[in-house]
């Protein structure tokens, strides 16, 4: 075929004979004129998003070439659902077959019937899956990274934008990682508002690090009460970013590596009676580097109190994260290795923050449309 194009179909059934309804569909894409090379990947099967109380899905991924416009080929696949007893009903109702176009060549669609990327292609592991097993190496149009890296970045979970949850990013790493700064940064850059820790305003923290150890459970005690505060529920606002510069879940890091076990067991009680209630990241950053680095930062930056700091206590705290990251199911996490990045350099800011757009529900700053 000359001039054909590589896109690819995403499919999904939660009615019916729902593989018999994949098999089905990708039989119709082979006979389609315009449509040829069909591969399929594996079919996955995942719970319906946003907890819906629907069907499971099966879920598959179809790589085609084709010299079909993009709009031609939504009407196609349109005909095809229509053909396997698709009935339209509101969105997201149970469904024998559902085809989306989810990448069409490289190209960026945003036309009132036809988006392309598909808007939440990189917050579904059941899409990503598939992509990555017929090519890893593609990448996404618009976020510039390979399709094997957005799928890293979910954890195995699905996602899905909700404009009624508070659109809070947070940014966790090591202290001294550069947390603070790019919360700053990426707030100016939205024109939103940013949370900070507490650190200035805990009366315990600079006798804790002046060597007062018998004041550490007080100092975690001021940090849990403060940061469930400041990610209550009431305060942030439906459908609006806010950048946080730490993640609530860090609690529980910095007081199993500073509490002796009596203090950490009356703590960590008091940690799950409240654990649930702050409001969740809808995107957490993952700031990584050398704590080398990071005790270069501390020292430059000559915060009195954190002086005394040691490379091993930083070592502990970086294991810890690394653990906390591997297990993370609450949202996207887009690891940043600060030797990579420089939230200085206005084209990576810039980057960066194109892709907390995609994370997220809200209003693209202006300098972006
Ligand atoms: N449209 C815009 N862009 C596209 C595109 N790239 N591909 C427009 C296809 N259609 C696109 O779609 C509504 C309108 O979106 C179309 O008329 C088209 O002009 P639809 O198929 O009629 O309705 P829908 O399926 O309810 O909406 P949509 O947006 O396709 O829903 P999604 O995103 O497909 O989500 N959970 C699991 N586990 N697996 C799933 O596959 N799918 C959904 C539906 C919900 N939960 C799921 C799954
Ligand atoms: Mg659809």
């Amino acid at each position: 075929m000359s001039n054909a194009i590589t896109a690819y179909i995403g499919l999904g059934s939660n009615l019916g004979d729902r593989r018999a309804f994949i098999k089905k569909a990708r039989e119709a894409l082979e006979s389609t004129d315009g449509i040829t090379g069909v591969s399929l990947s594996d079919i996955t099967e995942s719970p319906p998003l946003a907890n819906m109380e629907q069907n499971r899905y099966l879920n598959a991924v179809a790589e085609i070439q084709t010299n079909l416009p993009p709009e031609t080929l939504l009407k196609t696949l349109h005909q095809i659902e229509n053909s396997l007893d698709r009935r339209r009903q509101e969105k997201w109702a149970p469904r024998t077959i559902d085809l989306d176009i989810i990448l069409y060549g490289s190209q960026i669609i945003d036309s009132p019937t036809l988006k392309v990327p598909h808007p939440q292609m990189h917050l579904r592991s059941f899409v990503l899956k598939g992509l990555v097993q017929l090519k890893a190496d593609i990448v996404h149009p618009v976020l510039s990274e390979p399709v094997s890296v957005l799928l890293d970045r979910l954890c195995g979970q699905d996602f899905a934008l909700d404009s009624v949850k508070p659109q809070l990013v947070c940014i966790a790493g090591l202290i001294g990682v550069g947390k603070t700064t790019l919360a700053n940064k990426l707030a100016k850059h939205f024109s939103v508002e940013a949370v900070f820790e507490a650190y200035d305003t805990n009366p315990f923290l600079p006798e804790l690090y002046a060597g007062k150890h018998e004041l550490a459970l007080d100092c975690q005690l001021y940090f849990l009460a403060s940061r469930a505060e400041q990610l209550d529920r009431q305060l942030l606002k439906a459908g609006q970013r806010i950048f946080c510069d730490y993640v609530f879940d860090k609690e529980m890091i910095y007081a199993t590596a500073l509490l002796d076990d009596r203090q950490l067991a009356l703590y960590e009680r008091l940690y799950r009676q409240i654990q649930d209630r702050p409001v969740r990241p809808v995107l957490t950053i993952y700031l990584t580097d050398t704590p080398q680095n990071c005790m270069r930062r501390i020292q430059k930056r000559n915060r009195p109190y954190e002086q005394n700091i040691e490379t091993e206590f930083l070592d502990t705290l970086a294991a810890a994260y690394d653990e906390l990251f591997r297990n993370w199911r609450k949202s996207p996490v887009i690891e940043l290795p600060m030797e990579r990045f420089d939230c200085y350099n206005d084209a990576e800011l810039n980057h960066l923050a194109k892709q907390v757009a995609l994370y997220t529900v809200g209003k693209t700053p202006k300098d972006e449309k």
